[in-house]
This record gives C-alpha cells, sequence and structure tokens, in this order.
C-alpha cells in the first residue's frame, strides 16, 4: 500500500514535470503575439574554393508566421559589400522536401566547379518567395536586383519585413529553404555583366552563396 503511494507519487511528479516542459514549449513555440516560429541557419554553398575565392558566407534567419503574413528577420554575412543580395525562400511543393544543393551540383552551366543556381534546383526547388526590400515579393522578383538588400562594406547585411507568402508556402514552411546569392568573384567591385548563366541573368549576380533549411523553432 505504502509502495503504490509512492509510485503514484512520483508518476504524479513525473506527469507535472512532462506538463511544465510541454507548457513551456508551447509558450516558446507560440511567440508572444501567438506567431509560429521558425529558424534558418544559412551555410556556404560548397563551390570549390578554388573558383570562388573562398567564399564564406553565412547567414541566420528568424521567422514568425501568423496566417499568411511572415515576419522576417536575416542576417548574412561574408557578402560581397555595397552590392545588393538576391534572397528566396525556395522549396518544393509538399510533400517533396527541397534541400541545400552538396558539392555534387557543381557540374553544369557555365562552370563545372560552381553551383549555379539551374545547376542546384533539382535539390533547391524553385524561387517561392523573394526577400525583396519594397514592392513585390513573389518569384517574380527574384532577380529584381534595384530591391534587394544591400551588403554594407564589412559584408553583412540586415534585412527586416513582413512579407504575405502563399498558402502552400505557410502551411509548409518548415519544408523550405533560403537561399542569398551574389558573389563578386573577381573583387572589382560590381557584379560583371558575363558570363550569362541557364537563367539569363549574370553568373555573379545569381550565384548561391548561402542557404539554409527552415525548421521549427524548438
Ligand atoms: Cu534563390
Amino acid at each position: 500500500m505504502k509502495r503504490s503511494r509512492t509510485i503514484s507519487l512520483l508518476t504524479a511528479v513525473a506527469v507535472t514535470g512532462l506538463l511544465t516542459v510541454a507548457a513551456g514549449a508551447i509558450a516558446k513555440n507560440g511567440g508572444d503575439n501567438g506567431g509560429e516560429r521558425y529558424r534558418a541557419a544559412l551555410s556556404a554553398v560548397p563551390h570549390d574554393p578554388a573558383a570562388d575565392g573562398g567564399s564564406n558566407a553565412s547567414g541566420r534567419a528568424k521567422l514568425t508566421l501568423q496566417g499568411s503574413s511572415l515576419d522576417v528577420m536575416l542576417k548574412g554575412s561574408g557578402l560581397s559589400p555595397n552590392l545588393p543580395h538576391a534572397m528566396h525562400i525556395h522549396g518544393k511543393n509538399h510533400p517533396e522536401i527541397a534541400t541545400c544543393p552538396g558539392a555534387d551540383r557543381r557540374a553544369g552551366g557555365v562552370s563545372d566547379s560552381l553551383i549555379e543556381t539551374a545547376d542546384g534546383l533539382a535539390d533547391y526547388g524553385p524561387v517561392r518567395v523573394s526577400f525583396t526590400t519594397s514592392g513585390d515579393t513573389s518569384q517574380t522578383s527574384g532577380l529584381a536586383l534595384e530591391r534587394m538588400p544591400v551588403a554594407k562594406d564589412n559584408g553583412k547585411l540586415t534585412y527586416r519585413r513582413t512579407i504575405g507568402v502563399p498558402a502552400e508556402i505557410a502551411q509548409h514552411l518548415g519544408e523550405k529553404h533560403i537561399v542569398i546569392h551574389g558573389h563578386d568573384i573577381d573583387g572589382d567591385g560590381g557584379y560583371d555583366p558575363d558570363p550569362i548563366t541557364a537563367l539569363g541573368a549574370p553568373l555573379e549576380a545569381e550565384l548561391p552563396v548561402a542557404c539554409g533549411e527552415i525548421r521549427p523553432q524548438r
């Protein structure tokens, strides 16, 4: 009798502990304003360092989703300074899951040492949302460099905007990822007009430099 009371007390303590943990998780994921929180850690796209000058771009994104409204806070570093950087949510339609490309995607396109956007599309999936600073944020604005955030002298950029996203993105945000593009490979201060890649864009302007998968914040 005494023993079973001890067990039930332990069980009660264990259940209470689990409930506390669960409540904590809900509060954290729910956010202050009721949105769902997501994060992405972006790391350098694995180009051949001999071909891209050893880019080491990276980034961090915090995303808060409320309905179809997505608040984006993205910090990038190691980016070509004073140049615009196209940034997107890429992905496929659920249940297909897209990923950041590996070094095996270097072949093809204008360089077999670089993972051009078209080389990686089978992994990335297409552009779904464009992180422009004003106006349209659809895939149509994917290469609207005049509205993309510009990196500072030190190669860092901060992007903050609340945008509307399509239902498929909102419903399956945790299956998508973020890509930052643009690398002044020869360091001449601008994106060279040539060569032009399969996207019909200058290689330096469209080259993916950092990629990170979007995952729910835990
Ligand atoms: Cu992109």
